[in-house]
């Protein structure tokens, strides 16, 4: 990661290496931060941060599942960001807000722990590989299941949920798999330990429910209009992990991964064994809308003012 020059922290920009917290920080004992992923693409008309109000207000929902009070509104927040990636002269980035409580009361319950906001950015390429986004990547189910109901709520985007990720990928990378995917404590399909997944067999597109244990991600929204509008069948259902096995087409889909195939699980090869007919369809439709080549009907992209230097 190369550092940009400005992160900015409770309503104003520090520096990059300014950007500390105390090791006695409630969250870092606790886990007790939420956080988001957002990327802004380069386009014909210059930078533009894609769905900045989506993801914001899913960053506040899930301090508010957390019970984590946050004073900054979310109109504040968005501006907050687009300034970040113009004070950082970025033209494209990765930004990465963060919501965590911080140094203050011991012990578990929260007690004059001050809420921290920093939001940073950075460059970020292909999250699974280079090739990935042609030739698909391999990957396995995970022994680990996603986290259970009533035990971390997956609907928030918190720190601690991450624990979990952290074992599914390291299991799948240590066995020679780009990711793992993770069944839920039903032993169903639910999702990837950073990407939300979908699954297609005779041209109809299924991915897991919201009660699956996954995470509602902004692109598997995206994927779900952008299938709509193209007039594709999609649903939301409970997928049997063997589904998998005998699908056309799988993919992956997050804000890091955007739309990734999937061309073989537990080594059981997916299809013709590369990214599928419906797959790049969606992927090519996908790039053009965050990319600006094609129109922004829905309104997702926010353009980003060019620092003066860089006009
Ligand atoms: N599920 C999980 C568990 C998840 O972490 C992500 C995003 C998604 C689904 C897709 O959500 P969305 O980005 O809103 O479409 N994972 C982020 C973090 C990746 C990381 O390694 O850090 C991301 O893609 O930005």
């Amino acid at each position: 990661m190369t550092p940009t020059e400005k992160i900015w922290h409770n309503g104003r920009f520090i520096g990059w290496d300014e950007a500390k917290i105390h090791v006695l920080s409630h969250v870092v004992s606790y886990g007790s931060s939420v956080f988001e992923g957002v990327r802004c693409y380069e386009t014909l008309n210059g930078p533009a941060i894609f769905r900045l109000r989506e993801h914001t207000r899913r960053l506040l929902d899930s301090a508010r599942i957390y019970r984590v009070p946050v004073d900054f509104s979310l109109d504040l927040l968005v501006e907050a960001q687009i300034e970040l990636v113009r004070v950082n002269k970025l033209r494209s980035c990765y930004i990465r807000p963060i919501i965590l409580r911080g140094y203050g009361g011991v012990g578990v319950l929260p007690a004059n722990n001050p809420t921290e906001v920093y939001l940073a950015c950075w460059e970020w390429g292909k999250y699974l590989g280079d090739d990935a986004m042609a030739d698909g990547v391999d990957v396995c189910i995970s022994s680990w299941n996603r986290i259970a109901p009533n035990t971390l709520p997956t609907l928030a985007k918190a720190g601690a949920n991450y624990m979990n990720s952290q074992l599914i990928r390291m299991e799948a990378h240590h066995n020679g798999y780009a990711e793992g995917i993770a069944l839920d404590s039903e032993g169903r399909v639910s999702e990837g330990s950073g990407e939300n997944i979908f699954v297609i067999r005779d041209g109809k597109i299924h991915t897991p429910p919201l009660g699956s244990s996954v995470l509602p991600g902004i692109t598997r929204d995206t994927v779900v209009t952008i299938a709509q509008d193209l007039g594709l069948p999609i649903v939301e259902t409970v997928i049997p992990r063997e589904m998998l096995y005998i699908a056309d087409e799988v993919f992956f889909t997050g804000t890091a991964a955007e739309v990734t195939p999937i061309r073989s699980v537990d080594r059981i090869q997916i299809g013709m064994g590369h990214r599928g007919p419906i797959t790049e369809k969606i992927q090519r439709a996908f790039f053009e809308l965050v990319e600006g080549k094609s129109e922004d009907k829905h309104g997702w992209l926010t353009p980003v003012p060019q620092p003066v230097e860089a006009q």
